[in-house]
């Protein structure tokens, strides 16, 4: 609507970690925090289930459908290339975007299979790239503990082992390390203080950040 665009840009925050570390939890209580702080924020997550892109990533995840290991790492990337230019719309806007898992759970998880880690990262080249990477940090057999995993095709703790290593690879500046196993509302209050100054920082006029993966 005419004479409603905001001065400052939103923040680009992603939560990554293992499968059950808490992301999708603290995403949605960030946001609450976030409107509650007066501050325009929206949840996404990746894979985006409700595309069709998203739909054939949704049916390999649950073992409906098999595909190459090379074929499923470019439907993950196109997932997020179909939602870059509005991420980037609501970023310029000033809406603040929480996003629940991203670029890295793509290179995380393909690596892991054992797909060469500079090919992993080539199809999100040019993605924007996070102002804040908040990474729950929690062991494989934790992780494992929390509830157990499901039928999904990657909850499995061998597997889950190697894509610990393979996030560790991925750590730059932007990422800040969470202790995921501390009791959920502490881990809460920590995503609270981190995130706010990421978007007070975006709001005085930090420029976006180069692309991915520069
Ligand atoms: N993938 C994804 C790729 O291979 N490539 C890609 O590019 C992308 C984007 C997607 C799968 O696809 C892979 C990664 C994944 O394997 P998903 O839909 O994101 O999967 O599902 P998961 O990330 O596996 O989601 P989960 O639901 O398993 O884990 P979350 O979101 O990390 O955890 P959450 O919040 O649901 O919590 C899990 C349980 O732990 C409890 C919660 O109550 C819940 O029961 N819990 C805690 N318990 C104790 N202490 C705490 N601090 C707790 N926090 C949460
Ligand atoms: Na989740």
């Amino acid at each position: 609507v005419e004479g409603t665009r905001k001065e400052s840009r939103g923040a680009l925050i992603v939560l990554e970690g293992l499968d059950r570390s808490g992301k999708s939890s603290q995403c949605s209580r960030l946001v609450s925090y976030l409107e509650g702080q007066g501050i325009s924020a929206e949840l996404w997550r990746f894979p985006d289930r409700t595309t069709n892109v998203g739909q054939m990533i949704s049916a390999y995840l649950s073992n409906t459908s098999q595909l190459d290991d090379h074929t499923i790492h470019l439907l993950f990337s196109a997932n997020r290339w179909e939602k870059r230019s509005l991420m980037e719309t609501k970023l310029k806007t000033g809406t603040t975007l929480i996003v629940d898992r991203y670029s890295y759970s793509g290179v995380a998880f393909s690596a892991s299979k054992g797909l060469d880690i500079e090919w992993c990262k080539a199809p999100e080249i040019g993605l924007l790239a996070p102002d804040l990477v908040a990474y729950l940090d929690i062991s494989p057999q934790k992780a494992a503990e929390r509830g157990g995993y499901g039928d999904e095709r990657y909850e499995k703790l061998d597997f889950q082992k190697k894509v610990a290593e393979s996030y560790k690879t991925l750590h730059d500046v932007s990422w800040k390390v969470v202790d995921a196993c501390q009791p959920i509302e502490d881990v809460e209050k920590q995503l609270q203080e981190i995130a706010l100054d990421c978007v007070i920082e975006c709001q005085k006029g930090k420029p976006l950040s180069p692309l991915l993966w520069s």
